[in-house]
């Protein structure tokens, strides 16, 4: 069997007590290395100053070898924060006003995408299968081939693939293309991303759909598919059930008291839609007063990217906001939004989406979007939650039991919650196992099996 090599921006080395528990992707991917040894390679997320990085560390573990490098001041601004986070991550959310262009920045990316691809080629052996993910290494399977390797090479993209007039308004759309040309399988989490793909292609006259998912461009022919990742559904089951009876958990429970909770979790990013969700519950209250003093809307949100000004920005905003509506709707004896701007541990988050009688999940756009799956997978099956999600994220393909909302629309998402808090238990729990069935086949391992049969399949590519 060929060795894996899985390449990411950042990589989740084991702790040294291995005590925090990984997240799904994480166990999926080191189950397949492990199965099939391998290397995981990616950035330490520590800099060298301006120094060049010492050579790269290794840790083995088991059957894996985690190869981690350092980058330089100027690298971390310009490829990470500079193109990968205020370029490409606006521009694959469709947010053309947020996208920043400068050549510094787009030359820092090709930059480190070759720096990677030196430091990675001499641990490469000739049969071993490369995955490389998401939005900051498209370029470096072109890296590769120009040193000589001729390994099958995928892509994986978590976020969205924008259309053909959102991704040419950056003035390197070309080189992204050719890079993404170099791979073997190129894989998009929705249909909608990969037609987008395909248009993006086609509009420039760069390449076309040969059909049964190959594509051709640049002289090269890959592969083009879908694989909409998925979560350990089981385990998450097992551990939501058991984390009722944790200490922080049952302290929530107590504190809502007859209360039902509506629940949101997500990375404070200017995608998620946490802003809108926010107007949507003070709209649900201020048209349903009976509600007030009867849900509490328990929002959790870790800090992200702090270094990069509109998500510094948008801390203070929502936390404004949330002090706003609980100001302007709250009493003596109820606080209508509960804000929580930092992290909380894996076992909790899952106790507390059990507890949560709604999982609002409103993104204006999103790849996949896992907390959706992960509040699902964490119901209890004889009194379960309904799921209340964005049609613009990528679980709304698949997750066909939830209320799907326009997230846009701030009335809409109201009436949807109102829906949602007075639906009879027979509808919740037909409308939960329809989707608990769907992730419990199609779960994260299924996921990665998927992506490395079409990789390691030759005639499903050139
Ligand atoms: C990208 C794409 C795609 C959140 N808060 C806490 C916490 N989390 C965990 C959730 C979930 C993960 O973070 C977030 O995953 P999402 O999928 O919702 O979103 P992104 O971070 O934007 O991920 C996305 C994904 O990649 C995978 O392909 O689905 O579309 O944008 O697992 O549980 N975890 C803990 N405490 C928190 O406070 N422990």
């Amino acid at each position: 069997m060929s060795r894996l090599v899985i390449v990411s921006n950042r990589v989740p080395v084991p702790d040294k007590g291995g005590i925090a528990p990984a997240g799904g992707l994480a166990v999926a991917l080191k189950a397949a290395l492990e199965e099939q040894g391998g290397i995981w390679m990616g950035w330490s997320g520590r800099s060298s100053g301006e120094q060049e990085p010492q050579p790269l560390a290794q840790l083995q573990q088991g059957n894996i070898t985690y190869a981690l490098t350092d980058l330089t001041d100027t690298d971390v601004e310009e490829y990470y924060h500079g193109f990968a986070n205020r370029v490409l991550w606006p521009i694959c959310h469709y947010r053309l006003d947020l996208a920043e262009y400068g050549r510094k920045e787009m030359a820092g990316y090709f930059r480190v995408n070759r720096f990677f691809g030196r430091r990675l080629a001499p641990l490469v052996k000739p049969d071993d299968v490369i995955w490389v993910h998401d939005y900051h290494l498209i370029p470096l399977a072109a890296e590769l081939r120009q040193m000589g390797l001729k390994n099958r090479i995928g892509f994986f993209l978590h976020i969205p693939w924008p259309p053909a007039d959102v991704l040419f308004t950056m003035p390197v759309h070309e080189e992204i293309m050719r890079g993404l040309s170099h791979y073997d399988v190129v894989g998009f989490q929705t249909d909608h991303d990969l037609e987008n793909f395909a248009g993006c292609l086609r509009r420039e006259g760069i390449g076309d759909e040969l059909g049964g998912g190959r594509f051709t461009a640049y002289d090269r022919i890959f592969k083009g598919g879908t694989y909409a990742i998925g979560i350990e559904t089981a385990a998450f089951a097992e551990f939501a059930e058991k984390a009722s009876t944790n200490k922080t958990v049952k302290k929530a429970r107590e504190s809502i008291e007859h209360r039902s909770l509506i629940m949101g979790v997500d990375r404070l990013d200017y995608s998620k839609g946490i802003t809108q969700r926010i107007d949507a519950f003070e709209r649900f209250i201020l048209a349903n007063p009976a509600q007030q003093g009867r849900v509490t809307y328990l929002q959790i949100t870790p800090k992200s990217r702090s270094e990069v000004p509109e998500y510094e920005a948008m801390q203070r905003t929502v936390a404004e906001q949330a002090g706003r509506v609980n100001g302007a709707l709250g009493a003596v004896d109820w606080v209508p939004i509960r804000y929580i701007n930092r992290s909380v541990g894996r076992h909790i988050l899952a106790g507390l989406y059990r507890l949560g009688r709604v999982g609002l999940v409103t993104p204006l756009r999103d790849g996949m979007n896992l907390v959706a799956k992960e509040y699902v997978a964490a119901q209890d099956p004889d009194d379960p939650g309904v799921l209340v999600l964005s049609r613009f994220a990528g679980a709304a393909c698949e997750l066909r039991g939830a209320l799907l909302v326009n997230p846009y629309d701030i009335e809409g998402t109201a009436n949807a919650m109102a829906r949602a808090l007075s639906m009879p238990l027979e509808e919740r729990k037909e409308r939960w196992k329809t989707m608990m069935d769907h992730l419990l086949e199609h779960d994260v391992s299924r996921w990665c099996r998927d992506f490395l049969n079409d990789l390691t399949t030759r005639d499903q590519c050139g």
